[in-house]
């Protein structure tokens, strides 16, 4: 026997652990649920357990997170006066369902499918958790429910009810069975066409929602050893029907209806899902001429359905290229014209720095030149002038008193006696050579031409 349970709680610590331990006698492992992370998460882990000489290999997924961030939109909702349609915390939970549909509809659809061996993980009861409030539903439980009761079967639960006075816990339980009703909730019926369970189940069915009580701990009440929970002022004893609907739960979901349970699920809930899947995938019965729908056509239709959107999409796509590649070609082109615009601007801006520079450099090449002329022509009168000296002194002081005369002057100034004759100067003083030749060159007498030349 296999079966796949959905323990569904609305808030932390609402006793879920507590109670499938309770349930299936036995301690199942599990950390208690962190409920700061965001998101709703599942946690999935298969047992085998004997259950009354039945081999049973129980899958509890547990919703972890379910309902922790969710106070503000619970507020939105109820304020704007309708149940929210999409997709919040429940949208991982009916994800999960509708997956393990997806992989049994896998397996059907095989050409050698062994669904006698399959693992089937489809869920096959729902336990939601109501907090014992004693107020109306909350409006998240209700859209939740919508979502769920026509894929799985829910079995309302309400949580920890040794939290509740008795005469509130019954109003509690009208109330919600109207909001149920009045907001077009389905939840799982036992059978009452089955003679050998009718009577109880009908019986049963007048109780839901079950109120329930968790625990694993054994006190001894009387001479025997039950599963309770001690207070102050007494003691709550989990198996008491007087006290709780443990016992009932535990007669409905394990001992009586389980094989129902299967067997809803398998026809309704999956039949339900694998007829909208085929009919999204294009199978129907019949065409419209009422004819049965060939199977070989149907498929040939979607394909070609398929391959003429797979055309559209691919020439979609290649336009789509096309243009981004025109795009990036002119962007390209662009940037190409800047760039050649700049290296014009750049390469007239550098002949220009370049012919300044020459043009300076020209003009300081001359100016060095000059200025090495004069100071050789300087040098060479210097040295001359230190040469004549002496002797020659005398001879000048007499030439002194005649005025001057140009064969002192080229005895004193050999070399450049031609030049100065042949370069007219105007002086009407003494002869420039009767300078000294350092004042000569500061006066600048000496015509530049005449000092070069050897
Ligand atoms: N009063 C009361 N307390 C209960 C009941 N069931 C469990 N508790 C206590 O509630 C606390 C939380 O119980 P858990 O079973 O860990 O609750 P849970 O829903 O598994 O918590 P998370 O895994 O954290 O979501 C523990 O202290 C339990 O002893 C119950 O029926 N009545
Ligand atoms: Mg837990």
């Amino acid at each position: 026997m296999h079966m796949d349970m959905c323990v569904h709680v609305r808030e932390t610590g609402l006793g879920k652990s507590t109670l499938m331990d309770t349930l299936f006698n036995t301690k199942f492992e599990g950390e208690p649920a962190t409920h700061t992370q965001p998101g709703v998460q599942l946690r999935s882990n298969t047992y085998d357990l004997q259950e009354s000489n039945v081999g049973l290999k129980l899958t509890i997924v547990s919703t972890v997170g379910f309902g922790d961030q969710i106070n503000k939109e619970d507020r939105f909702w109820k304020g704007s006066g309708h149940l929210p349609t999409l997709p919040f915390s429940y949208k991982p939970i009916v994800e999960f369902i509708d997956a393990q549909f997806e992989a049994y509809l896998q397996e059907e659809l095989k050409i050698r499918r062994v669904l006698h061996t399959y693992h089937d993980s489809r869920i096959h009861a729902c336990l939601y958790f109501i907090a014992p409030t004693g107020h109306s539903l909350k409006s998240l439980d209700l859209v939740t429910m919508k979502k769920l009761d026509s894929k799985v079967n829910i079995i309302p639960i309400i949580a920890k009810s040794d939290a509740i006075s008795k005469s509130e816990l019954t109003k509690f339980k009208i109330k919600i069975t109207s909001e149920l009703v009045s907001n077009g909730v389905q939840i799982y019926q036992f059978p009452t066409d089955d003679e050998s369970v009718a009577e109880i189940n009908g019986t049963m069915n007048a109780h839901l929602p079950f109120a329930v009580v968790g625990s694993t701990e054994e006190l001894k009440i009387g001479n025997k050893m039950m599963k309770a929970r001690q207070y102050p002022w007494g003691t709550v004893q989990v198996e008491n029907e007087a006290h709780c609907d443990f016992v009932k739960l535990r007669e409905m979901l394990i001992r009586v209806n389980m094989e129902d349970l299967r067997e809803q699920t398998h026809a309704r809930h999956y039949e339900l899902y694998r007829r909208c899947k085929l009919e999204e995938m294009g199978f129907k019965d019949t065409d419209p001429d009422s004819k049965p729908f060939s199977l070989q056509e149907t498929y040939e239709a979607k394909r070609n359905e398929f391959l003429g959107e797979l055309q559209k999409k691919e020439e979609e796509m290649r336009q789509m290229f096309v243009q981004r590649v025109k795009e990036k070609e002119a962007e390209l082109k662009e940037a190409e014209k800047e760039l050649h615009e700049k290296f014009d601007r750049l390469k007239k801006l550098h002949q220009d720095e370049k012919k300044k520079l020459e043009d300076k450099k020209k003009s300081l090449d001359d100016e060095v030149n000059a200025f090495k002329q004069r100071k050789t022509a300087a040098e060479l009168l210097q040295s001359q002038g230190s040469q004549a000296g002496g002797s020659q002194t005398l001879k000048r002081d007499k030439e002194k008193k005649k005025g001057w005369s140009c064969s002192g002057l080229q005895a004193y100034w050999p070399s450049l006696y031609p030049r100065l004759v042949a370069s007219p100067c105007f002086w009407s003083g003494p002869h420039p050579a009767c300078f000294s030749p350092a004042a000569a060159y500061s006066m600048s007498l000496l015509p530049l031409t005449a000092v070069a030349q050897p």
